[in-house]
Order: structure tokens, then sequence, then C-alpha cells
């Protein structure tokens, strides 16, 4: 396999102008012709014009209208290859034959359900026809589709529908044009069966946007809320960016069969099911949050990745960093901005940190790639947004939005790098921001230790900060980055103090807002060593650090427990109250994992469980924020602190903890469960889901504790919910433990929702995570379960994926857990690499566990690469594992 680097990157030598494409969709092949008009990029000069292509057959190729000679090009499994063609314009015709009914790879033009449908993005195109495939080549298209027209009487594609008519045979055609330029990647066409919710947006200049969201008849009724989710983005953009939509049409197609979430091919984006379809009864609050954030998502690509594109696909944090960061911001604005901050942060926690800390750990733009699909990770999406959240931290919400704006300005329609996004936020502020741009370049999270002193007599108070970045596969040596830290000072009263002047690298800054007083900061530290010296300060302050997770950084301070508690109690951030408990928690799991190691008996300390109760008992905090602040840290996030990560240490203590705080607290929970009971119809408002989230934790708790009384509320509560909600929740809390009564639930929710298969999935993913001893044999059976196929990602998800998420079944010292996957990668591989490749990613943290773990898992992977075959997507992966 080929890597592919950044630095080699070269301009095109051919641009392409526009592209008219033909469809003749059949029940055992599909004809593609494509038209081009082809420009060499410096007139007069010819080269060889490269074309990319993959399990596509060749049926003619014309030149200016000339059949071409079999000299004339060379054809191999990878590319078509013009080898002299003319110095000045000239249209190919190329016809192409391909098979989409036995594409399983869900890349290109491929079958689900019974309809056709496309996904193109990153490198997809070329395995539907001949092309440049990249993303720096835009062309303005036309497509044409003809297909049977009582098998398919929709028939979809970017841009206005131009023409349509019936055709001999029982055909029928369509002819769509869209008036942008775009690259191939953005390319979509859906044929089928399919029905629509209709509805209509104005924008802010007056432009009626017809709205439709496709989905089989039987599922229009569960597209409200993602028609209320669309709306809502499309008023937001124009609020919040003034970004209006383009075009008088917007298609959203949900399809069972798909390997990500959904993409944001211009005005017809194709989503997975998951994505779209809710309603009370079958979908949770969960799924309903993630609904409203990636309609936005892919709503938001209208502007930031498909009027301004990436130039290469090193580049492609530019497009999901930023729009991550799009979506972050809606989803804030509609419900918690706290709450959705510390959903985001955990997850960066919880899946980012770990992935820079590993074999695999790339920068927000990589280096290099062998299969690009491996690179749409949480460091390019979800660091790559923390990236675009700094900018706004350092310059401001206006500073920020001036950046924008010339952004737009500067580059709609062209096809641009990180550095132009980062020239736009310096130039349209005058800003200094030398370093920044690491954030780019170097892996690894960046260690930040900070130390504190106070001088009463000079009543200042210093914060001395010393910065690292952990070396990571080619990149040994790190230089220190620009890292912001919001800084905020609490007096002996737990109130914010009024910030006057600080003292840092020779300078004395005075700190202004107008004429009110400042009380948080953004420190600057740029240096692997620095110091800020803060003046004017009365008393000794408990400093509140990193206020809002302001730089996606490790902190190690020298607070004492005494400060955190205070800080839980009284931060005026509340994220950093959050935080505050965070700490404690994993320094109290920390401790209690050594202590189970050397066997010693477990205590909890009794300040922990008063901290825990005075956050629960406390009736004037956001019950979702409640609900959080109670929730220990992961499993992985504190496997991810130790030197040797031991899955059954720290799951032991989880449980422990979680135990002991049922037995302590179980009146307060028992109160909080019974108080925050309703018999309302279910909202999607953030009271509601707050109240729901705290009710269901509280639920959590209790049931852990298997006492009778408490398994017969939780099932109480499982037949009383008329919501997926509460009786997801209620399901998951019996199925903590063992049992018949675990068994005879399962089996109950089962036979109630067979028919939905989106509820399936919850199914199989409850079972698959849950910690229950030698539950890899229970998963097992469940592969050969009627409801399982291996074809279909969500159930591979669900199943397979939630499997490698438990920790203790997963990691099983006997190894049954890794053998489990390497099978089953090896049998998926054949069927959709970029599926089998996300699963494998489970082994590549091999060598953070004891010894024999590591060999057992090390034998997985080397099973793997020795298997015929296989795919570049796994190979990368794998091979990088074992590097
Ligand atoms: N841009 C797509 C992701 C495509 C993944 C290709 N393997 C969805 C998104 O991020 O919006
Ligand atoms: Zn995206």
């Amino acid at each position: 396999p080929k890597e592919i680097f950044l630095k080699d990157y070269k301009m095109p030598d051919y641009l392409f102008d526009t592209v008219d494409l033909r469809f003749q969709l059949g029940e055992d092949k599909t004809i593609v012709s494509s038209k081009i008009a082809v420009l060499p990029r410096v007139e007069g000069i010819s080269c060889p014009l490269v074309l990319h292509g993959r399990d596509v057959k060749l049926l003619s190729i014309k030149l200016d209208g000339k059949e071409l000679k079999g000299e004339e090009y060379k054809l191999d499994s990878r590319y078509l290859t013009l080898t002299s063609p003319p110095s000045s314009a000239f249209t190919l015709e190329i016809i192409t034959e391909i098979y989409p009914q036995n594409n399983t790879s869900l890349e290109g033009l491929y079958k689900t359900s019974g309809n056709f449908c496309t996904q193109c993005e990153a490198e997809g195109f070329r395995k539907i026809t001949f092309y440049q495939d990249r993303p720096d080549v835009m062309a303005k298209y036309t497509c044409w589709i003809e297909a049977d027209k009582s098998l398919y009487p929709v028939l979809l594609s970017n841009g206005n529908l131009v023409e349509q008519g019936d055709l001999e045979n029982g055909k029928h055609y369509v002819l769509w044009e869209d008036p942008f330029k775009k690259p191939s990647y953005l390319f979509a066409l859906v044929a089928g069966q399919l029905e629509s919710r209709e509805d209509s947006f104005v924008t802010c200049s007056g432009r009626k946007v017809a709205l439709r969201i496709w989905t089989p008849a039987q599922d229009v009724p569960k597209t409200a809320h993602a028609m209320y989710s669309l709306k809502a983005a499309m008023k937001w953009d124009e609020e919040v960016f003034g970004l209006e939509y383009d075009l008088d049409l917007f298609n959203i197609v949900a399809v069972p069969d798909f390997n990500m979430g959904a993409m944001e091919n211009k005005s017809l984006n194709i989503f997975n099911s998951k994505l779209v379809l809710a309603s009370p009864e079958t979908a949770s609050d969960g799924d309903y949050a993630a609904i409203l954030g990636v309609i936005g998502h892919e709503y938001f690509h209208n502007w930031t990745g498909n009027r301004v594109t990436c130039r290469d696909w090193f580049q492609l944090s530019l497009k999901e960093g930023l729009t991550v960061f799009r979506d972050q911001e809606f989803s804030s604005d509609l419900g918690s901005r706290t709450v959705k901050r510390i959903a985001d942060v955990s997850r960066l926690r919880n899946y980012q940190f770990p992935q820079d800390a590993g074999p695999m750990a790339h920068p927000v733009r990589p280096h290099s790639y062998i299969k690009m699909d491996n690179f749409y990770t949480v460091t390019v999406y979800e660091k790559g947004a923390e990236v675009v959240r700094m900018y706004k931290t350092l310059l401001g919400s206006s500073g920020f939005r001036k950046g924008m704006d010339l952004y737009f300005q500067r580059h709609d329609g062209q096809a641009v790098t990180c550095e132009d996004f980062y020239a736009a936020m310096r130039d349209a502020n005058s800003a200094d921001f030398s370093n920044f741009l690491l954030w780019y370049s170097q892996a690894g999270t960046p260690s930040v230790k900070v130390t504190t002193s106070y001088d009463p007599n000079a009543q200042t108070f210093t914060l001395k900060f010393s910065q690292e970045v952990p070396p990571t596969p080619g990149q040994p040596v790190k230089e220190p980055m620009l890292i912001p830290v919001a800084v905020g000072l609490l007096d002996s009263t737990g109130k914010d103090m009024p910030l006057s002047f600080i003292y840092n690298n020779g300078n004395l800054q005075a700190l202004k807002n107008g004429n009110q007083p400042v009380f948080t900061t953004v420190l600057q530290v740029k240096k692997k060593e620095e110091e800020f010296v803060f003046s004017d300060i009365p008393e000794r302050p408990i400093p509140s650090l990193l206020r809002g997770f302001s730089a996606p950084i490790r902190l190690d301070s020298d607070l004492m427990d005494s400060d955190l508690f205070f800080l839980l109690a009284h931060d005026s951030d509340e994220f950093n109250r959050w935080e505050a408990g965070q700490v404690l928690a994993r320094k109290l799991m920390l401790n209690l994992v050594a202590d189970y190691q050397q066997n010693k008996s477990l205590v909890l300390n009794p300040n922990f469980v008063d901290g825990i109760r005075s956050i629960l008992c406390n009736s004037s905090l956001d019950k979702e924020f409640i609900s959080k602040a109670i929730t220990l840290p992961g499993e992985g996030e504190i496997m991810d602190m130790m030197a040797v990560a031991d899955p059954d240490a720290v799951h032991a203590v989880r449980t422990f903890i979680k135990k002991q705080l049922a037995l302590q607290l179980k009146e307060e929970f028992l109160a909080t469960l019974k108080n925050n009971r309703s018999s309302e119809p279910y909202v999607f408002d953030h009271p509601s889901m707050a109240r729901r989230a705290l009710k269901n934790t509280s639920l959590a708790y209790l049931a852990s504790l298997n006492e009778p009384e408490l398994t017969e509320l939780a099932l109480n509560e499982y037949k009383s919910a008329t919501n997926m909600t509460e009786q997801f929740a209620a399901l998951a809390a019996i199925a903590q433990n063992p049992g018949q009564v675990r068994d005879d639930v399962l089996a109950d929710f089962y036979n109630k929702w067979q028919d939905d298969f989106l509820v399936v999935n919850k199914w199989f993913a409850l079972q698959a995570m849950s910690d229950i001893p030698g539950n890899v044999a229970n998963v097992q059976k469940l592969l050969s379960h009627p409801a399982f196929d291996l074809r279909n990602p969500n159930k591979v998800y669900s199943l397979i994926g939630g499997f490698c998420g438990s920790p203790v079944n997963f990691h099983a010292k006997d190894g049954s857990g890794y053998k489990f996957l390497g099978d089953v990668v090896l049998q998926l591989d054949k069927i959709n690499p970029q599926v089998a490749s996300r699963m494998v990613s489970a082994f590549s943290r091999w060598r953070r566990y004891d010894e024999t773990r590591q060999t057992l898992a090390k034998a997985q992977l080397e099973m793997i690469m020795s298997a015929n075959g296989l795919s570049e997507n796994v190979y990368e992966i794998a091979s990088k594992s074992l590097a």
C-alpha cells in the first residue's frame, strides 16, 4: 500500500469546467456516461491526464467526439491515463459500467433496501466513473437519471430539477442542474421508493426554500424532529454567522445502510436513518439531541465545506473542525451551554486524548495517510473543533465573526487550506498569533502544570505554568504551543474577585472591560515555562483554571482537595464546577485503584459522598448539570491516566464507588427519582430532558444495589414509561444485574420492538456493552441472532463496537474478547473495509495493558496482518498499531 504525503501536494494539471453525467440505472448493472469540459491548467502545456477509477468497467472513451485508440491511454486497476491529451480545451466523453447491487462497501453507488444511493467522500466518486477525484477540482454538474418508474419513482441529485418525463419501457428520467461549482466528493444521487415530509423556509433575504425529508412511506411521521432541526439550523446560521441558504430546494434522504452518520452533498444531504427518524416512543433524548446536532452539522457544511472546500484531504479539519465547532455552538444555543460543553469535553477526554497518546496519534492536519477514510477521526473532528474554539477564545466573539466574514469574502468558491483560515482570522483582527499554527501540525495532548503562590505583603498572586507536548509517532520532539488559559480567582466567600493587573514577561497589563470589572481573563501561555502575576489581590484566592476548558490540554495543578471542593460548591464558571468534581473523582478513583491492586479493602472518602450529596440536593442547579456532576469519570478516562491500564481494577473501583454512593445516598436518590417523575407527554426541550436525565441517573444508582425492592422499582419504571428515554434507562438499570429479571425484561423489550430496527440496535448495544461476567459468549451468540447482519454498519457499530467499548469483557484476561474481534474483523473486511477498519482500531492501544493482554492482542493483530487480500483500510490501522 502506498502512503500519500501532504508535502507532495501538486496542483492538478487539468481543470474541469463542466461535467454532464448520465445514469441508466438497471437491475444488474448501471451505465454511467460522463461528458467533461477539460482545460489544461496552463494553456499550451500538455502532460498526461490521470483519472482515478476503481471497480469500474470502461466501455468507451472519446476525445472531442473521437473514440480514443488503445495506445492513447493506459488503464490499470486504479488509473485511466491519457498519455498526451491536447494542450488546449477539449471534451472528454467516458462511458462506464458499474454494479451497485454488488457493492457492499457502501462507497460509490450502492443499493440500500432496494433504493440506489451514493457516498462519495472522500474517494468514492472514482467507483462511479473515471475522474480527477480530488477536492481541488471543482466543476459545474448536470445529472440525468433514467430508471424504471415503478421501482424508482423518486430520482434525486444535486441542485435544481430542470426537466423530467417518461421514457419507453416503463422508464422515466430527470435532469438535475447544480449551479454551484463543486468537487466530486459532494456529488450525490438517490433513486427509489421514497416519500417526503415537506416544509419551507424563508431566508433573511426573502428566498423561499422548499425543504423535503425523504424516507420510506411508513417512516415519514418520524421526520418531524429532523425538520424542526433543519429549520432551526437555517435560522441560526443566518443569525449567528449571517450565512444564508443559496438554492430553492434542500433535500435530506434517510437510508438504513450508511457507513457513518450523514453526508453534506450539495442540497442533497444523505443521512443514516438513525440520525433522522425519531418519535418519543422509539428515540431517546440522546437520539433527539444527536439529530439536532447532525442535521445542523450537515446543513452548516453548505458554507463551511461546500462553498469553501478543502484543497486536499489533509485539510479535512478545515471543514470538519470548523463545522463541528459550529454544530456545538448551535446545540449550546438551543439547549444548555454548560451541559453541552461537559458532554463535548468528556468525549474529547474519553476518545481523543487516548488516540492522541497512541500509535494512531496524528496532528489535526495529518502529514500522511494510506487510506483517507481512516482519518475521519476524533482528532480531525473534535480536536479540530477545539482549535477553532481557541480562535474564538483568543479573539472574542466579534473578532471571531470578523475572521469568518473575511474567510468567506476571500475564499467563496475555492478549495483552500488551514493556513487560509488562520490568515483570515489573523488579518481580520490584526492579531499576533505566534505559534498558533502548531495546533495543526503537532500531535499529542499538551500537558500543563500550574503551581500557585500568594504573597500577602505584596498582595500578588502568581501562576507558574510549564508545558510539555509528549512525543508521538514520527514526532519525537515538540515545540511549546500557544495555550489560552481562561482564569478567574475566587475570594473566600466563593465570589469572583475583580482582576485589575497582570504582570507577565516584563509587561504590566491592565485588564479592562469598559467600565465593568473583569472576572475572567485569558492568559496566553506561549513558552515552555511562564509566569503570570496578578496584583491587587487582597486575600489568598482559589484559582479557577482553564475555565470552559479553554484549551484541549491535560491540566495538572497544585490545588488541594479542599480547594476543589470549594470550587465544586462555588465556581461561577459552571463547567469548572463540574470539572472540580471530576478532578476529585479522578484522584479518588486512581487512589482506590492502587488500593485494589494491593488487595487493600476499599473505603470511600466521606467528603466525596458529602460533595455528591450537596450537588444532588441543590435545587438551584440545573438538573442535567446535576446528572452530569454526579456521574463518575468513564473507565476509559481513568485507564488513560494509568502507566499500565488495568481494566479489572478500574471497573471494580468504579462499581464500588457507584454502589457506595447508592447505598449512602439511597434516600436522596429515591426522593430525586420521585420528584422527577412526570405524566406530561414527551417534549424535547432542555427542562424536560434535564428532568429525565436526573431521574434516570438516580434510577441507575439505585438499581446498582440489586435489592429486590429497587429492582421492582426499576421494573415499574420500565412498565410505566411512555417514552424511549425512560423505558430504555429502566431497562439499562435492570440489565446491570445478571439474573432472571434481566433476561425477562430484555426478552420483553425485544418482543415489543422487533419490527423497529433502530430500537433493536439499542437492544444489541446494551447487551454488547454490558459488564456482566463472561459476556463475550452472549455477544458471540447475538452474532447469529436473526436481527443481526454484518452488512449493516449500524448493527456492527451496536454489537461489535459496543462490545469493544466494554473494558472488562473486551479485555477479558483469557483473550476471548480479542479473539472474537479478530475473527469478526476478517469477515467484515471482505464486506466493508471502512467498517472493518473502524472496528480494528479497538486493538490500537494494546501496548497500554499488562504483558498477558499485550501478547494476546498482538497475536490477533498479527493474525489480521497475515490474512490474504487485506484491505488498505485495515492494513493501515493494524500495521501502525504494531509499529
Ligand atoms: N463529511 C462526512 C464524512 C464523510 C466520511 C467519509 N469516510 C460527514 C460529515 O462530517 O459531515
Ligand atoms: Zn462534517
